[in-house]
Parts: structure tokens; C-alpha cells; sequence
């Protein structure tokens, strides 16, 4: 098949996925198209099998904002004129799904058939997509998707409920890929303290304020944290580590030695406010880390309470802190939680779980 994958190109979830999703495909021996404003982050060329289009945007005074759709959906007119492209796939609905409807109206005047699948990842629609603002095009663009797919039952229900959406909506939760995480356990540098590792992109729904409260309660314990990504709230983490003293933490941005640090973490530290699934978690349960995380959204589908590690209320502080002193207090018991994530892990295999996709695309073609 030949297949238009448009994502983020930036460290999100969404656009990790899609890139990884494309990856596979290419690997199955589909040819596919990424079309993105950038290139994304993780995304590796082969010639003839995975391809990058770039979307200009020129900068018109006229403007307060630039058209962005516009450039996408042409784009993706332009890509289909001169392949024979089978169906696109939208990763996060704002505004891509809006801008392949778009795509899909003009080339239906050139007699092209266009099939949208829209895979649904989290705050396109817990935050953006129900701001009264967009909420009219977010639901029309999930209506006149051909298929459409959400990272977790929790999602589904909330774009069901919100949207009053009549179509069904297929879960297909997030996956990672077993092997290259296996790989780096093994040779995996463990230390004697216990380690304890959030991996986010420092947005307020990530709850930072929260993640640096609890830190600075721990900082006195034998421990040390790692705390990865970028974003808007880093620098309100930083100064207060500062402001507080703290010692043993490190910051590393945004780094390509996840895999690394994860190995040697105990610990996966995620208190988010909101949560569709939890890529990141996921990741740490593969490098064999127990989870504490909060219990909102898709998490409580991913961390199984008392088994993978332990779902706390979001903003309970004091749960938090008396959670990962039980874990730092019974070692066994952080060993069983580390051994049962892994586990878990592996049921969310990225070759379990890309043929979804691909059954998903083969009932499109006609
Ligand atoms: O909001 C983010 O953390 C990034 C965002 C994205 O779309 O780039 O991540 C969302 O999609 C991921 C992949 O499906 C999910 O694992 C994350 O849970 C989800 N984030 C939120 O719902 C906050």
C-alpha cells in the first residue's frame, strides 16, 4: 500500500508513534509518505519506502496567522496527484483531520477516492478539541473520517460522550518495540541507589508543580532522579531546584538516551493531570521500571494497581510520597512491580500491534 502518514514532528506521543508506526509499515513493505511542517524527530529515510513532504508555510503580512491547513491539504492534493496513494492517516485530529477532509473534497474532483483513518491520541480532544472554539470542527472532521481510532477505552468514552458521536471509534492502544528495549536491559548499568526517572514535555497537564513538590519531600531519601524532556515548565522545575536545594536530581532535556536512562531507573514517576494513554510509561515498563502514576484518563488501562506499580489520585501529594516510600522500603516488592511492568510491556508490542493498522487499512481498499 501506498499510505500519507501526517503527525507532529516534535518529542509528543503522537508523532513518536506515527513515526514508529510509519517505520513498521516500511518494514511490512508498504511505501509511506510523511507530511509534516518538519521533520519528525525520530523519523528515518529509505529511499523509495519512507519519504518526507515538508509543508511550507510562506509568511504573508496580511496574516495575524498563517494558514497552516491550507498549505497541509494542498500538500496532500499535490502528494496524491503524483503517486497513487491508497489512504492517509492523520495522527491527532487538530488540525489534521480537518485539513484530509479538505484533501479529500478536492480530489474527488479529480476523481481520486481518499480514505481517512484519524487516530484520536489524547488532548486533541480532553483540551483542545472541546474548546468551544473548535469543537464543531473537531466533531465534524471525526464524523467524516472513514475510520476512526483512539489510543484507549478512557478516550473513546470521552470523545463518545463529549462529541455525541454516532461512529464507532476503534481502541487501538499505543505500542512500543520489545526488542530494542531488551537489548539495553541487558547491558543496563544499575546503580545501588534507587533511581527515580519522568519523562514529559513539561506542559501544565503533566502537573510539574505537583512532580517538583513531591521531589523536594524526597530529597532527602537515597535516591536520585532523572528528570527528561522539555517544555514550557522546565525552567519553573529548575528554579526550584534551585530555590530548594536539591542535589540529587539531573535534568537532561531532550535526549535520544532514553532507552538508557530508563534501564537503570526503578522508579517511572508520572502524576499527570490528564493522561490518554501514557507512551512514556509504557517505555518504563519496558526497561523494567514500577509505575506511580496518577489514575486519570487511559493510565489505569496501562498501570495495573498493586501489580505494575501504584494509581494515585492526581493532585494527592501524600499518596504519592507514602507510594514510592513503600516501594523504596520493600525491595522485593519493587523487584515484583519492576518484573510484572515488563511483562505487561510486552503485550503492547509494536508487532502485535501495527497489523491492527494494517487490517484497519485493508478494509479500506476497495
Ligand atoms: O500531550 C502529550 O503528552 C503529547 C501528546 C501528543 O499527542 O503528542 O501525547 C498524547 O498522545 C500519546 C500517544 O498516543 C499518549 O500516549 C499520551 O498519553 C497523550 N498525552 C495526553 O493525553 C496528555
Amino acid at each position: 500500500m501506498n499510505i500519507i502518514i501526517v503527525c507532529y514532528p516534535t518529542y509528543g506521543g503522537s508523532g513518536v508513534l506515527a513515526t514508529e508506526l510509519g517505520h513498521k509499515l516500511a518494514e511490512f513493505g508498504h511505501k509511506i509518505h510523511f507530511v509534516a511542517y518538519k521533520k519528525p524527530v525520530r523519523l528515518k529515510l529509505i529511499d523509495n519506502k519512507v519519504l518526507f513532504h515538508k509543508v511550507n508555510v510562506p509568511f504573508y503580512p496580511l496574516f495575524n496567522f498563517q494558514p497552516y491547513e491550507l498549505a497541509l491539504s494542498s500538500k496532500i492534493v499535490e502528494i496524491s496527484e503524483n503517486n497513487k496513494i491508497d489512504l492517509i492517516h492523520v495522527h491527532y485530529a487538530i488540525p489534521h483531520a480537518y485539513a484530509a477532509y479538505m484533501a479529500k473534497e478536492m480530489l474527488k474532483t479529480k476523481n481520486i477516492d481518499l480514505p481517512i483513518v484519524t487516530t484520536l491520541h489524547g488532548t486533541d480532544i480532553t483540551l483542545v478539541g472541546k474548546h468551544p472554539f473548535y469543537r464543531r470542527a473537531v466533531k465534524f472532521s471525526i464524523q467524516n473520517s472513514d475510520v476512526v481510532t483512539s489510543v484507549s477505552e478512557n478516550l473513546k468514552k470521552d470523545t463518545m460522550d463529549f462529541f455525541n458521536i454516532d461512529k464507532e471509534i476503534k481502541v487501538i492502544p499505543n505500542f512500543i518495540d520489545i526488542d530494542r528495549f531488551k537489548q539495553k536491559n541487558e547491558n543496563c548499568n544499575q546503580d545501588d541507589k534507587i533511581i527515580i526517572s519522568h519523562v514529559s514535555n513539561f506542559r501544565p497537564v503533566k502537573n510539574i508543580r505537583i512532580l517538583m513538590s513531591i521531589i523536594a519531600k524526597l530529597k532527602r531519601k537515597n535516591l536520585f532522579f532523572n528528570l527528561i524532556g522539555e517544555g514550557p515548565e522546565l525552567d519553573l522545575a529548575k528554579s526550584f531546584v534551585e530555590k530548594n536545594k536539591i542535589n540529587n536530581i539531573k535534568f537532561h532535556g531532550n535526549t535520544d538516551k532514553i532507552e538508557e536512562i530508563l534501564c537503570s531507573t526503578d522508579i517511572f514517576l508520572l502524576p499527570s493531570k490528564k493522561e490518554s494513554f501514557g507512551l512514556a510509561a509504557l517505555e518504563a515498563m519496558a526497561s523494567k521500571c514500577a509505575l506511580v502514576t496518577s489514575n486519570c484518563g487511559g493510565l489505569p488501562e496501562l498501570n495495573i494497581d498493586n501489580q505494575t506499580g501504584y494509581l494515585v489520585g492526581v493532585n494527592n501529594e501524600n499518596k504519592y510520597i507514602e507510594k514510592i516510600t513503600d516501594l523504596i522500603s520493600d525491595k522485593s516488592k519493587l523487584e515484583k512491580f519492576k518484573i510484572s511492568s515488563f511483562k505487561r510491556a510486552k503485550l503492547f508490542d509494536i508487532d502485535t500491534v501495527v497489523p491492527i493498522y494494517e487490517n484497519i487499512y485493508r478494509g479500506l481498499l476497495k
